[in-house]
């Protein structure tokens, strides 16, 4: 059975668990505390950044590595690119994982960062209005079933919204207002979203999800 090493509120982590949840997938998740990483994990991927997904015959230590196993072994329930579609996905995933992470850290972790918040709150928001034309003139973004571009970028947003909800509400990004309100009512992310105490060996606690 593949064991998932995970971290309930990384965005990351939880864009994986989305994946293999969707594709069916049944795993035994180790939920990790950042800051005591288990040996286990790091003996499977010493760069020690979640999610870490163990299979018989291979280690994936990349979300993205994880989401794409996870569709190529069962697509039903995903949404599937066509043609420039899945240029596009990979395009808006690289924005959202290299500058609109980078600015949603600075915003959010401002005195870690010693930067000025607003600045960053502001680059996110142009990531945001070029998203809104992207998802206008490209409706399948809409569609029921979750793509991997939709799974992959909302968590990145809800951090956002989370850092200050006022101020994302007033924004003129309606399309991912609503898409993000979309994704926080569904049931898989309310599912991927259940509490795990801390995994150790020890306690042999890990959790069989199906
Ligand atoms: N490129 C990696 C990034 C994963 C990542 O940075 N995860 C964070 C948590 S959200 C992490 O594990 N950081 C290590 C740490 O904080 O020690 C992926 O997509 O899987």
């Amino acid at each position: 059975m593949p064991i998932l090493y995970s971290f309930r509120r990384c965005p990351y982590a939880m864009r994986a668990r989305m994946a293999l949840k969707l594709a069916k997938i049944s795993y035994e998740l180790r939920e990790v505390l950042l800051k005591d990483k288990p040996e286990e994990m790091l003996a499977l991927s010493p760069k020690g950044t979640v999610p870490v997904l163990q299979l018989n015959d291979k280690v994936l230590d990349e979300s993205l590595d994880i989401i794409n196993w996870a569709f190529a072994k069962n697509p039903s329930n995903f949404y599937t690119a066509k043609g420039d579609e899945s240029k596009l996905t990979n395009e808006v995933i690289k924005l959202f994982d290299n500058d609109f992470k980078y600015h949603l850290d600075r915003y959010k972790y401002y005195q870690r960062y010693d930067t000025d918040p607003h600045l960053h709150r502001d680059k996110c928001n142009y990531i945001l209005l070029y998203l809104e034309e992207v998802i206008k003139k490209n409706d399948w973004i809409t569609s029921s079933q979750p793509s991997i571009l939709f799974i992959s970028i909302m968590p990145f947003i809800r951090q956002y919204r989370i850092a200050d909800s006022v101020y994302f509400s007033s924004m003129e990004h309606k399309h991912a207002i609503i898409l993000l309100n979309e994704f926080e009512s569904s049931a898989l992310f309310k599912e991927v979203m259940q509490k795990h105490e801390q995994w150790s060996k020890e306690k042999n606690n890990g959790t069989f999800v199906s």
